[in-house]
């Protein structure tokens, strides 16, 4: 996960740097990735759970498995992008109730909400971060749908970046959303209704071999195998052998 990142930042520079954008960046995009993600507790939610999601261009099929959250409550669950891609320490001293962890307390780790993972065919944008009329609200449910993601997502998510957050835990044990404190993304809900309750960074999965993409014309390679060789030339880039990654071009590009 970590190697990843590091290598897609690397691979940005290169890019520019050879110049070759247009034909790799079309393989990339029409590559499949399938990413998996174990659903970590956060504030002793009792909440446990898996995602599994295959992103193909802007199309996104993801599933959410989830067991032990509050029942007959709303659970906000989305896709987190812009930060480090991954999940805060769970004994992170947070913002909310006797310490909990708030939503925007963790911002750093998985970034803001980029997609709503409602129901219904419900608006997937992060405008409907807090649709609660169309989230899951049982404490063990099942979630599938497929959609399409904007450009700048369906890149984060191709890149592994995207970080599942589901949201709503009773902190108080009273059986529903209450309490003190007003959410820290709407002060008409109760802190409650949005702390998150699981967190899991989506990780590349080997289900699908390499070798399964689909052959683009003219017998080049898949667009899997190309990403392999732009990273590949951009750790030569950063230390310094241009000359070698020059002729990795032309390779790419016969
Ligand atoms: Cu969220």
């Amino acid at each position: 996960m970590k190697r990843t990142t590091a290598l897609a930042a690397l691979a940005a520079p290169a890019l520019l740097a050879l110049s070759a954008a247009p034909a790799n960046a079309h393989d990339i995009d029409d590559a499949t990735v399938e990413l998996m993600a174990p659903l970590g507790e956060l504030n002793d939610s009792g909440g446990s759970g898996e995602a599994w999601a295959k992103v193909t261009g802007n199309e996104v099929w993801i599933k959410v498995e989830v067991q032990g959250l509050l029942d007959g409550a709303p659970h906000a669950q989305h896709i987190h992008l812009g930060g480090a891609g991954e999940c805060p320490d769970p004994a992170m001293e947070g913002s909310g109730f006797e310490g909990a962890i708030r939503t925007t307390d963790a911002i750093d780790s998985y970034g803001e909400v980029r997609v709503s993972l409602t129901g219904n065919d419900a608006d997937t944008s992060e405008a409907a971060a807090l649709d609660v009329a169309n989230f899951p609200a049982d404490d063990t449910y099942t979630y599938e749908r497929t959609f399409e993601v904007p450009d700048d997502v369906a890149e984060g998510l191709h890149h592994g970046d995207g970080v599942v957050v589901i949201h709503g835990v009773d902190h108080n044990g009273s059986g529903q959303y209450d309490g003190e404190q007003m959410s820290d993304l709407d002060d008409s809900l109760p802190s409650e209704a949005t702390d998150p309750a699981l967190c899991g960074a989506f990780q590349e999965t080997q289900m699908s071999a390499p070798g399964g993409g689909v052959e683009t014309g003219g017998g080049s390679t898949s667009g899997m195998e190309n990403s392999g060789l732009i990273a590949g030339g951009a750790l030569l880039v950063a230390a310094g052998a241009g000359a070698f990654a020059l002729n990795q071009r032309r390779r790419t590009d016969s």
